[in-house]
């Protein structure tokens, strides 16, 4: 899969993207990550990417000229064009596994600033949000969603992470995991995993995954 990021912020992606899984499928050519700069895409001299509203109200707004131009100048025809913004609809492990599937993906990175309207209009095929949060910008969003979606691609988990992965998928929280010592600072592990029983084994994993999703998170149940 190509992904490309149109940011005002490139410097924020070296680091987090050239590390562990994602690292190795951009090695392996699963992933092809290129990072651009809504900068160089201004006109002016002052390389202006914003202006004020009209109608008035605070914040300005990305200018739709440089912004066009961009995905003029790096999108293909069949590229997925996403906005993001705290508007968006949520982005979630379902719309995750959909964008999998795309050859191409253009990511457009605000920040406090709104985009145009024309931009949402003409450009964008979608517009995603990573939750009810206020970040200073897209990037770290970005870099959420492309860790989401690589991770999915096939070849980059090795098949003993893909297996566990749909193991884990059951729609509830995970249970409670030890490791050795048995005892640790007095802390004991619970006797039934020490039993060998795995029927009565499994069933205290299911009791303790379904307790902690209705404690935590009723929303899924
Ligand atoms: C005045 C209204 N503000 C929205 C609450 C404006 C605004 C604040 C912060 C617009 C953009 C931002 C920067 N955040 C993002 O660009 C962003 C984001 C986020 O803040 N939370 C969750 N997902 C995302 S995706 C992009």
């Amino acid at each position: 899969m190509k992904i490309d990021v149109l940011t005002l912020f490139p410097g924020m992606f070296a680091g987090p993207l050239d590390e562990s899984i994602i690292k190795r499928a951009r090695q392996a050519g699963l992933l092809e990550l290129s990072i651009y700069n809504l900068r160089d895409y201004a006109h002016d001299r002052h390389k202006t990417v914003d202006d004020r509203p009209f109608g008035g109200g605070p914040g300005m707004l990305l200018k739709p000229e440089p912004i066009f131009e961009a995905v003029e100048a790096i999108a293909r025809p069949e590229t997925r064009v996403i906005l993001l913004s705290p508007s968006g609809r949520p982005f979630s492990q379902r719309v995750a596994r959909e964008l999998a599937k795309v050859p191409d993906m253009l990511l457009i990175s605000g920040h406090y600033e709104g985009f145009d309207e024309r931009i949402r209009e003409q450009l964008a095929d979608d517009e995603l949000s990573i939750g009810d949060y206020v970040l200073t910008n897209g990037a770290l969003p970005a870099m959420v969603m492309i860790d989401a979606v690589t991770r999915l691609l096939p070849g980059v988990l090795g098949d003993d992470d893909s297996a566990t992965e749909e193991s884990f998928s059951n729609g509830l929280l995970e249970y409670p995991q030890y490791t050795r010592p048995a005892e640790f600072r007095g802390m004991k592990v619970p006797e039934v995993l020490l039993s060998g029983n795995h029927a009565e084994i499994a069933k205290w994993r299911a009791e303790i995954a379904r307790q902690r999703t209705k404690e935590r998170r009723p929303d899924l149940l």
